[in-house]
Protein backbone atom coordinates (compact mmCIF):
# COMPACT_ATOMS: atom_id res chain seq x y z
CA UNK A 1 0.00 0.00 0.00
CA UNK A 2 1.42 3.34 -0.86
CA UNK A 3 -0.11 5.35 2.14
CA UNK A 4 -0.18 9.20 2.24
CA UNK A 5 0.62 11.06 5.35
CA UNK A 6 -2.37 11.02 7.72
CA UNK A 7 -3.46 14.76 7.12
CA UNK A 8 -3.17 14.93 3.41
CA UNK A 9 -5.55 16.68 1.67
CA UNK A 10 -7.45 15.21 -1.13
CA UNK A 11 -9.70 17.41 -3.39
CA UNK A 12 -11.22 18.21 -6.48
CA UNK A 13 -11.21 21.75 -8.22
CA UNK A 14 -13.62 23.59 -10.86
CA UNK A 15 -13.83 27.43 -11.93
CA UNK A 16 -17.07 29.82 -11.65
CA UNK A 17 -16.92 30.41 -15.17
CA UNK A 18 -16.57 26.95 -16.33
CA UNK A 19 -19.66 25.15 -14.16
CA UNK A 20 -21.86 27.91 -13.33
CA UNK A 21 -23.71 29.05 -16.32
CA UNK A 22 -26.93 31.35 -15.13
CA UNK A 23 -24.70 34.07 -16.20
CA UNK A 24 -27.44 36.79 -16.33
CA UNK A 25 -28.94 36.21 -13.10
CA UNK A 26 -28.70 36.81 -9.62
CA UNK A 27 -27.43 40.42 -10.50
CA UNK A 28 -24.11 39.24 -12.25
CA UNK A 29 -21.89 41.53 -14.69
CA UNK A 30 -21.12 40.53 -17.52
CA UNK A 31 -16.97 39.04 -17.26
CA UNK A 32 -14.58 39.58 -20.53
CA UNK A 33 -15.16 35.57 -21.53
CA UNK A 34 -18.51 36.78 -21.66
CA UNK A 35 -16.90 38.81 -24.40
CA UNK A 36 -14.89 36.72 -25.56
CA UNK A 37 -17.24 33.93 -26.37
CA UNK A 38 -19.34 36.01 -28.76
CA UNK A 39 -16.64 36.76 -31.18
CA UNK A 40 -16.36 34.33 -34.05
CA UNK A 41 -13.56 31.92 -33.97
CA UNK A 42 -12.28 32.46 -30.57
CA UNK A 43 -14.14 29.43 -29.07
CA UNK A 44 -14.88 25.87 -31.22
CA UNK A 45 -18.28 25.42 -31.96
CA UNK A 46 -19.35 29.07 -31.13
CA UNK A 47 -19.52 27.43 -27.04
CA UNK A 48 -19.80 29.76 -24.15
CA UNK A 49 -20.07 29.05 -20.56
CA UNK A 50 -23.61 30.87 -20.63
CA UNK A 51 -24.94 27.47 -18.90
CA UNK A 52 -21.88 25.69 -18.67
CA UNK A 53 -23.53 22.49 -16.34
CA UNK A 54 -25.96 24.70 -14.34
CA UNK A 55 -23.83 24.81 -11.48
CA UNK A 56 -25.57 27.40 -9.94
CA UNK A 57 -28.90 25.83 -9.61
CA UNK A 58 -27.76 22.72 -9.09
CA UNK A 59 -24.72 23.45 -6.54
CA UNK A 60 -26.30 20.99 -3.50
CA UNK A 61 -26.58 18.32 -5.71
CA UNK A 62 -22.88 19.13 -6.74
CA UNK A 63 -22.00 19.14 -2.77
CA UNK A 64 -23.34 15.64 -2.76
CA UNK A 65 -21.37 14.11 -5.35
CA UNK A 66 -18.20 15.31 -3.79
CA UNK A 67 -19.46 13.79 -0.46
CA UNK A 68 -20.14 10.83 -2.03
CA UNK A 69 -16.95 10.73 -4.02
CA UNK A 70 -15.20 11.31 0.02
CA UNK A 71 -13.94 14.75 -1.00
CA UNK A 72 -12.12 16.57 2.12
CA UNK A 73 -11.75 19.99 0.37
CA UNK A 74 -13.59 21.29 -2.37
CA UNK A 75 -11.11 24.27 -4.62
CA UNK A 76 -13.60 26.35 -6.53
CA UNK A 77 -13.65 30.13 -7.68
CA UNK A 78 -15.74 33.15 -7.11
CA UNK A 79 -17.13 35.25 -10.14
CA UNK A 80 -15.73 38.53 -9.36
CA UNK A 81 -18.45 40.20 -11.41
CA UNK A 82 -21.27 38.35 -9.42
CA UNK A 83 -19.52 40.28 -5.99
CA UNK A 84 -19.17 43.25 -7.91
CA UNK A 85 -20.85 43.43 -11.38
CA UNK A 86 -19.15 46.35 -12.69
CA UNK A 87 -15.98 45.70 -10.53
CA UNK A 88 -15.85 48.05 -8.03
CA UNK A 89 -18.48 49.45 -5.32
CA UNK A 90 -21.05 48.21 -3.72
CA UNK A 91 -21.02 44.22 -3.34
CA UNK A 92 -23.84 42.51 -4.84
CA UNK A 93 -26.11 40.26 -2.12
CA UNK A 94 -27.25 37.92 -4.54
CA UNK A 95 -23.88 37.21 -5.59
CA UNK A 96 -23.00 36.74 -1.79
CA UNK A 97 -25.60 35.12 -0.71
CA UNK A 98 -25.23 32.46 -3.56
CA UNK A 99 -21.27 31.62 -2.24
CA UNK A 100 -22.61 31.60 1.53
CA UNK A 101 -25.26 28.95 0.36
CA UNK A 102 -22.32 27.15 -1.16
CA UNK A 103 -19.94 27.36 1.75
CA UNK A 104 -22.20 26.87 4.63
CA UNK A 105 -23.53 23.48 2.59
CA UNK A 106 -20.12 22.43 1.74
CA UNK A 107 -19.41 22.23 5.74
CA UNK A 108 -22.25 20.30 6.77
CA UNK A 109 -21.03 17.98 4.40
CA UNK A 110 -17.45 18.22 6.08
CA UNK A 111 -15.83 19.43 3.13
CA UNK A 112 -13.14 22.27 3.25
CA UNK A 113 -13.85 25.29 0.64
CA UNK A 114 -10.88 26.38 -0.61
CA UNK A 115 -11.71 29.60 -2.38
CA UNK A 116 -10.04 30.99 -5.78
CA UNK A 117 -10.73 34.98 -6.04
CA UNK A 118 -9.72 35.00 -9.44
CA UNK A 119 -9.85 32.08 -12.15
CA UNK A 120 -10.20 34.89 -15.19
CA UNK A 121 -13.23 35.97 -15.34
CA UNK A 122 -12.23 39.65 -15.53
CA UNK A 123 -15.40 42.23 -14.89
CA UNK A 124 -16.26 43.36 -18.39
CA UNK A 125 -16.35 46.74 -17.44
CA UNK A 126 -12.71 47.10 -16.21
CA UNK A 127 -11.40 45.67 -19.22
CA UNK A 128 -13.24 47.93 -21.77
CA UNK A 129 -12.97 51.78 -19.40
CA UNK A 130 -9.68 50.32 -17.54
CA UNK A 131 -7.85 48.61 -19.48
CA UNK A 132 -8.18 45.40 -17.40
CA UNK A 133 -4.42 43.76 -16.20
CA UNK A 134 -2.65 46.63 -18.40
CA UNK A 135 -3.48 49.15 -15.98
CA UNK A 136 -2.06 49.29 -12.49
CA UNK A 137 -5.36 50.55 -11.18
CA UNK A 138 -6.34 47.04 -11.33
CA UNK A 139 -4.30 46.57 -8.41
CA UNK A 140 -6.36 48.62 -6.15
CA UNK A 141 -9.98 47.84 -7.36
CA UNK A 142 -8.35 43.97 -6.80
CA UNK A 143 -7.73 44.39 -3.36
CA UNK A 144 -11.19 46.18 -2.44
CA UNK A 145 -12.91 42.95 -4.47
CA UNK A 146 -10.83 40.58 -2.03
CA UNK A 147 -11.44 42.31 0.96
CA UNK A 148 -15.14 41.61 0.37
CA UNK A 149 -14.57 38.12 -0.20
CA UNK A 150 -12.47 37.93 3.02
CA UNK A 151 -15.25 39.95 5.27
CA UNK A 152 -18.07 37.91 3.65
CA UNK A 153 -16.68 34.62 3.79
CA UNK A 154 -13.39 34.78 5.57
CA UNK A 155 -15.24 33.40 9.35
CA UNK A 156 -15.52 30.38 7.45
CA UNK A 157 -12.79 29.48 5.22
CA UNK A 158 -9.41 29.11 5.78
CA UNK A 159 -7.88 28.74 2.38
CA UNK A 160 -7.67 31.29 -0.09
CA UNK A 161 -5.59 31.28 -3.33
CA UNK A 162 -5.26 34.77 -4.93
CA UNK A 163 -5.09 33.79 -8.49
CA UNK A 164 -4.99 31.15 -10.48
CA UNK A 165 -2.17 30.78 -13.31
CA UNK A 166 -1.35 34.15 -13.86
CA UNK A 167 0.99 32.42 -17.04
CA UNK A 168 -2.63 32.04 -18.66
CA UNK A 169 -4.24 35.33 -18.19
CA UNK A 170 -0.73 36.68 -19.48
CA UNK A 171 0.61 34.44 -21.84
CA UNK A 172 -2.62 33.12 -23.25
CA UNK A 173 -4.96 36.48 -22.81
CA UNK A 174 -2.63 38.72 -23.83
CA UNK A 175 0.26 37.20 -25.78
CA UNK A 176 -1.23 34.88 -28.45
CA UNK A 177 -4.30 35.64 -27.81
CA UNK A 178 -6.08 32.26 -27.50
CA UNK A 179 -7.71 33.32 -24.58
CA UNK A 180 -9.96 36.53 -23.16
CA UNK A 181 -9.27 39.21 -23.79
CA UNK A 182 -7.36 38.01 -26.94
CA UNK A 183 -5.03 40.13 -27.12
CA UNK A 184 -1.75 39.45 -29.48
CA UNK A 185 1.31 41.05 -28.30
CA UNK A 186 4.99 40.31 -27.31
CA UNK A 187 4.95 43.09 -24.49
CA UNK A 188 2.04 43.05 -22.60
CA UNK A 189 2.01 39.94 -20.92
CA UNK A 190 5.01 41.17 -19.29
CA UNK A 191 3.05 44.24 -18.51
CA UNK A 192 -0.44 42.66 -17.38
CA UNK A 193 1.67 39.95 -15.25
CA UNK A 194 3.42 42.54 -13.77
CA UNK A 195 0.26 44.20 -12.46
CA UNK A 196 -1.50 40.91 -11.42
CA UNK A 197 1.52 39.73 -9.15
CA UNK A 198 1.16 43.10 -7.96
CA UNK A 199 -2.52 42.75 -7.10
CA UNK A 200 -1.81 39.27 -5.42
CA UNK A 201 0.56 40.64 -3.04
CA UNK A 202 -1.77 43.95 -2.31
CA UNK A 203 -4.76 40.79 -1.65
CA UNK A 204 -2.16 39.18 0.88
CA UNK A 205 -1.33 42.12 2.81
CA UNK A 206 -5.27 43.01 3.14
CA UNK A 207 -5.72 39.45 4.21
CA UNK A 208 -3.02 39.51 6.60
CA UNK A 209 -3.86 43.07 8.43
CA UNK A 210 -7.31 41.97 8.79
CA UNK A 211 -6.52 39.73 11.43
CA UNK A 212 -9.58 37.64 11.57
CA UNK A 213 -8.52 36.04 14.59
CA UNK A 214 -8.31 32.62 12.67
CA UNK A 215 -5.89 30.25 11.07
CA UNK A 216 -6.25 30.82 7.50
CA UNK A 217 -3.88 30.63 5.17
CA UNK A 218 -3.16 32.73 1.89
CA UNK A 219 -1.62 32.03 -1.19
CA UNK A 220 -1.29 31.95 -5.21
CA UNK A 221 -1.97 28.86 -7.60
CA UNK A 222 0.53 29.45 -10.80
CA UNK A 223 1.11 26.46 -13.67
CA UNK A 224 4.24 24.70 -14.60
CA UNK A 225 5.27 21.92 -17.13
CA UNK A 226 8.04 20.05 -16.77
CA UNK A 227 11.41 20.45 -19.21
CA UNK A 228 13.98 17.63 -19.47
CA UNK A 229 16.72 18.60 -21.36
CA UNK A 230 16.70 16.62 -24.34
CA UNK A 231 20.43 15.02 -24.26
CA UNK A 232 22.43 15.83 -21.09
CA UNK A 233 25.00 18.22 -23.43
CA UNK A 234 25.22 21.53 -20.97
CA UNK A 235 23.65 23.73 -23.72
CA UNK A 236 20.52 22.01 -22.87
CA UNK A 237 20.68 21.25 -19.65
CA UNK A 238 20.54 25.13 -19.71
CA UNK A 239 18.19 25.18 -21.81
CA UNK A 240 15.88 23.06 -19.93
CA UNK A 241 16.54 25.27 -16.56
CA UNK A 242 15.78 28.84 -18.74
CA UNK A 243 13.11 27.14 -19.74
CA UNK A 244 11.40 26.76 -15.91
CA UNK A 245 12.44 30.15 -14.59
CA UNK A 246 10.74 31.73 -18.07
CA UNK A 247 7.84 29.53 -16.80
CA UNK A 248 7.61 29.37 -13.56
CA UNK A 249 10.07 31.64 -12.16
CA UNK A 250 8.57 34.48 -13.69
CA UNK A 251 5.81 34.46 -11.03
CA UNK A 252 7.56 32.62 -8.34
CA UNK A 253 10.93 34.05 -8.23
CA UNK A 254 9.09 37.66 -7.31
CA UNK A 255 7.26 35.91 -4.28
CA UNK A 256 10.00 33.46 -3.03
CA UNK A 257 13.08 35.49 -3.80
CA UNK A 258 12.30 38.85 -4.11
CA UNK A 259 12.67 39.53 -7.44
CA UNK A 260 12.09 38.02 -11.49
CA UNK A 261 14.55 35.48 -12.93
CA UNK A 262 18.28 37.16 -14.03
CA UNK A 263 17.93 35.52 -17.02
CA UNK A 264 14.56 37.27 -17.74
CA UNK A 265 16.07 40.83 -17.13
CA UNK A 266 18.99 39.61 -19.81
CA UNK A 267 16.50 38.06 -22.36
CA UNK A 268 13.72 40.09 -22.09
CA UNK A 269 14.99 43.10 -21.54
CA UNK A 270 13.20 46.81 -21.48
CA UNK A 271 9.83 45.13 -21.93
CA UNK A 272 10.20 43.47 -18.63
CA UNK A 273 8.64 45.97 -15.55
CA UNK A 274 10.69 46.64 -12.76
CA UNK A 275 9.89 46.39 -9.63
CA UNK A 276 10.31 49.01 -6.96
CA UNK A 277 12.34 47.91 -3.74
CA UNK A 278 8.72 48.76 -1.33
CA UNK A 279 6.97 46.37 -4.46
CA UNK A 280 9.64 43.53 -3.54
CA UNK A 281 9.42 43.74 0.05
CA UNK A 282 5.11 43.59 -0.48
CA UNK A 283 5.69 40.25 -2.94
CA UNK A 284 8.19 38.62 -1.14
CA UNK A 285 7.14 35.80 1.43
CA UNK A 286 3.64 37.06 0.03
CA UNK A 287 2.59 33.08 -0.42
CA UNK A 288 1.39 30.93 2.95
CA UNK A 289 1.66 27.95 0.59
CA UNK A 290 3.10 26.92 -3.22
CA UNK A 291 0.05 26.32 -5.29
CA UNK A 292 0.71 24.11 -8.18
CA UNK A 293 -1.47 23.44 -11.21
CA UNK A 294 0.41 20.50 -13.68
CA UNK A 295 -0.31 19.31 -16.55
CA UNK A 296 2.64 17.74 -18.76
CA UNK A 297 6.03 17.96 -19.62
CA UNK A 298 8.28 18.50 -22.92
CA UNK A 299 12.04 18.40 -24.01
CA UNK A 300 13.64 21.27 -23.99
CA UNK A 301 16.95 21.99 -26.05
CA UNK A 302 19.73 24.42 -27.37
CA UNK A 303 17.65 25.75 -30.72
CA UNK A 304 19.79 24.98 -33.67
CA UNK A 305 18.56 28.53 -35.50
CA UNK A 306 17.43 31.28 -34.38
CA UNK A 307 14.03 31.24 -32.88
CA UNK A 308 11.77 33.31 -35.27
CA UNK A 309 7.94 34.13 -33.99
CA UNK A 310 5.61 31.21 -35.32
CA UNK A 311 3.39 32.65 -38.15
CA UNK A 312 0.37 31.75 -35.77
CA UNK A 313 1.70 32.64 -32.58
CA UNK A 314 2.79 36.36 -33.16
CA UNK A 315 3.99 37.80 -29.86
CA UNK A 316 3.76 35.00 -27.70
CA UNK A 317 4.81 36.52 -24.51
CA UNK A 318 8.13 34.97 -23.49
CA UNK A 319 7.31 30.98 -23.70
CA UNK A 320 8.59 30.87 -27.11
CA UNK A 321 11.14 33.15 -28.74
CA UNK A 322 12.10 34.96 -25.62
CA UNK A 323 13.37 31.77 -23.67
CA UNK A 324 15.70 31.27 -26.80
CA UNK A 325 14.43 27.73 -26.06
CA UNK A 326 13.70 24.70 -28.68
CA UNK A 327 10.39 22.62 -27.60
CA UNK A 328 9.88 19.20 -28.63
CA UNK A 329 7.95 15.66 -27.74
CA UNK A 330 9.58 11.71 -26.49
CA UNK A 331 7.60 9.97 -29.22
CA UNK A 332 6.86 6.75 -26.53
CA UNK A 333 4.88 9.62 -24.44
CA UNK A 334 1.25 9.12 -24.79
CA UNK A 335 -0.66 12.06 -25.13
CA UNK A 336 -4.63 13.03 -23.69
CA UNK A 337 -7.36 14.87 -25.38
CA UNK A 338 -5.39 18.10 -25.35
CA UNK A 339 -2.22 16.97 -26.97
CA UNK A 340 -0.36 17.53 -23.74
CA UNK A 341 2.08 14.32 -22.86
CA UNK A 342 1.55 12.12 -19.92
CA UNK A 343 4.55 11.98 -18.34
CA UNK A 344 4.49 10.79 -14.41
CA UNK A 345 8.18 11.32 -14.03
CA UNK A 346 7.98 15.14 -15.21
CA UNK A 347 5.75 15.92 -12.00
CA UNK A 348 8.06 14.20 -9.74
CA UNK A 349 10.63 16.37 -11.21
CA UNK A 350 8.76 19.75 -11.13
CA UNK A 351 8.34 18.93 -7.08
CA UNK A 352 11.74 18.66 -6.52
CA UNK A 353 12.87 21.09 -8.77
CA UNK A 354 10.24 23.84 -6.34
CA UNK A 355 11.41 22.31 -2.89
CA UNK A 356 15.11 23.14 -4.20
CA UNK A 357 14.93 26.71 -5.74
CA UNK A 358 12.35 27.79 -3.44
CA UNK A 359 13.49 26.47 -0.19
CA UNK A 360 11.23 23.55 0.84
CA UNK A 361 7.64 25.65 0.73
CA UNK A 362 4.54 23.11 1.40
CA UNK A 363 3.07 22.53 -1.55
CA UNK A 364 -0.38 21.52 -2.87
CA UNK A 365 -1.02 20.39 -6.32
CA UNK A 366 -4.30 22.44 -6.70
CA UNK A 367 -4.65 21.08 -10.53
CA UNK A 368 -3.95 17.76 -12.19
CA UNK A 369 -5.92 15.99 -14.27
CA UNK A 370 -6.31 15.04 -18.20
CA UNK A 371 -8.61 15.23 -21.09
CA UNK A 372 -10.27 12.02 -22.45
CA UNK A 373 -11.76 11.66 -25.66
CA UNK A 374 -15.08 10.66 -24.52
CA UNK A 375 -18.36 11.01 -27.54
CA UNK A 376 -20.81 8.85 -25.46
CA UNK A 377 -21.76 7.83 -22.41
CA UNK A 378 -20.51 4.63 -22.32
CA UNK A 379 -16.99 5.09 -23.58
CA UNK A 380 -17.11 8.08 -20.48
CA UNK A 381 -17.82 5.83 -18.11
CA UNK A 382 -15.09 3.45 -18.38
CA UNK A 383 -12.32 5.81 -18.27
CA UNK A 384 -9.39 3.43 -17.87
CA UNK A 385 -6.86 5.86 -19.57
CA UNK A 386 -7.76 8.50 -16.88
CA UNK A 387 -7.63 6.47 -14.36
CA UNK A 388 -4.22 5.31 -15.58
CA UNK A 389 -3.63 8.73 -15.71
CA UNK A 390 -4.67 9.45 -12.37
CA UNK A 391 -2.11 6.53 -10.99
CA UNK A 392 0.72 7.41 -12.37
CA UNK A 393 0.73 11.25 -11.26
CA UNK A 394 -0.60 10.42 -7.49
CA UNK A 395 2.02 7.68 -7.72
CA UNK A 396 4.86 10.59 -8.38
CA UNK A 397 3.66 12.46 -6.11
CA UNK A 398 4.28 9.93 -3.86
CA UNK A 399 7.82 9.27 -4.27
CA UNK A 400 8.52 12.82 -3.91
CA UNK A 401 7.00 12.58 -0.38
CA UNK A 402 9.06 9.86 0.24
CA UNK A 403 11.88 12.52 -0.73
CA UNK A 404 10.68 14.90 1.35
CA UNK A 405 8.94 16.73 -0.37
CA UNK A 406 6.68 18.89 1.42
CA UNK A 407 3.38 18.10 -0.89
CA UNK A 408 0.42 18.57 1.38
CA UNK A 409 -2.69 17.82 -0.89
CA UNK A 410 -3.53 17.15 -3.99
CA UNK A 411 -6.75 18.64 -6.16
CA UNK A 412 -8.12 16.15 -8.98
CA UNK A 413 -8.84 18.50 -12.58
CA UNK A 414 -11.96 18.36 -12.53
CA UNK A 415 -14.81 17.78 -10.56
CA UNK A 416 -16.98 17.34 -13.50
CA UNK A 417 -16.78 17.83 -17.35
CA UNK A 418 -16.70 21.49 -17.95
CA UNK A 419 -16.54 24.56 -20.47
CA UNK A 420 -13.20 23.73 -21.48
CA UNK A 421 -12.12 27.46 -22.62
CA UNK A 422 -11.18 28.16 -26.16
CA UNK A 423 -12.03 24.16 -26.62
CA UNK A 424 -15.56 24.75 -25.37
CA UNK A 425 -17.53 21.89 -24.46
CA UNK A 426 -15.86 19.32 -26.57
CA UNK A 427 -12.53 18.56 -24.12
CA UNK A 428 -14.13 16.82 -21.05
CA UNK A 429 -11.51 16.58 -18.07
CA UNK A 430 -14.05 15.49 -15.16
CA UNK A 431 -14.00 12.79 -12.57
CA UNK A 432 -17.74 13.16 -13.59
CA UNK A 433 -19.54 12.79 -16.80
CA UNK A 434 -21.93 15.94 -17.41
CA UNK A 435 -24.59 15.96 -20.19
CA UNK A 436 -24.73 19.24 -21.32
CA UNK A 437 -28.29 19.10 -22.46
CA UNK A 438 -30.08 16.94 -19.39
CA UNK A 439 -26.85 18.40 -16.85
CA UNK A 440 -27.38 15.16 -15.13
CA UNK A 441 -24.24 13.43 -14.13
CA UNK A 442 -22.60 10.57 -13.95
CA UNK A 443 -19.38 8.61 -11.81
CA UNK A 444 -17.10 7.93 -14.35
CA UNK A 445 -14.60 4.64 -13.59
CA UNK A 446 -11.88 7.46 -12.44
CA UNK A 447 -14.25 9.10 -10.10
CA UNK A 448 -14.47 5.16 -8.30
CA UNK A 449 -11.11 4.85 -8.11
CA UNK A 450 -10.57 8.53 -6.51
CA UNK A 451 -13.11 7.45 -4.30
CA UNK A 452 -11.15 4.60 -3.29
CA UNK A 453 -7.59 6.21 -2.98
CA UNK A 454 -9.07 9.21 -0.98
CA UNK A 455 -11.01 6.27 1.49
CA UNK A 456 -7.63 4.12 1.50
CA UNK A 457 -5.67 7.60 2.47
CA UNK A 458 -3.33 5.68 -0.65
CA UNK A 459 -3.27 3.05 -3.17
CA UNK A 460 -1.89 -0.84 -3.84
CA UNK A 461 1.25 0.52 -6.54
C1 LIG B 1 -5.87 25.22 -16.48
N1 LIG B 1 -1.50 25.71 -21.23
O1 LIG B 1 -5.75 25.87 -17.71
C2 LIG B 1 -6.99 25.95 -15.78
O2 LIG B 1 -6.70 26.34 -14.46
C3 LIG B 1 -8.30 25.25 -15.86
O3 LIG B 1 -9.31 26.21 -15.81
C4 LIG B 1 -8.37 24.41 -17.12
O4 LIG B 1 -9.63 23.86 -17.34
C5 LIG B 1 -7.32 23.31 -16.97
O5 LIG B 1 -6.04 23.86 -16.72
C6 LIG B 1 -7.23 22.40 -18.20
O6 LIG B 1 -6.86 23.13 -19.33
C7 LIG B 1 -4.67 25.77 -18.55
O7 LIG B 1 -1.70 26.08 -22.42
C8 LIG B 1 -4.86 26.16 -19.85
O8 LIG B 1 -0.36 25.33 -20.85
C9 LIG B 1 -3.82 26.14 -20.74
C10 LIG B 1 -2.56 25.74 -20.31
C11 LIG B 1 -2.36 25.34 -19.00
C12 LIG B 1 -3.42 25.36 -18.12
Amino acid sequence: MKNFPADFVWGSATSSYQIEGAVDEGGRGRSIWDLFCEQPGKVLNGDSGSSACNHYHLFDQDVKLMAELGLKAYRFSIAWPRIQPSGEGEPNLAGISFYNKLIDCLIEHEIEPWITLYHWDLPEELYLHHQGWLNSSIIEKFGEYARICFESFGDRVKHWITLNEPWCSAVLGYGNGHHAPGHVSNSEPYISAHNLLLSHAHAVEIYRNLSLNNDGLIGITNNCDFRFPLSQNDEDINAAERSLEFFLGWFADPIWKGDYPQIMKKLVGIRLPEFTEDEKKLLLGSSDFFGLNHYSSMLASEPKEEIKPQENIAGNGGMFEDQMVHLSDDPSWKKTHMEWNVVPEGCKELLRWIHKRYNEPTIYITENGCAQDEPTLEVALNDEERVQFFKGYIHACYEAIQENVNLKGYFAWSLMDNFEWAWGYDRRFGLCRVNFNTYERSLKKSALWYKNVIKENGFKA
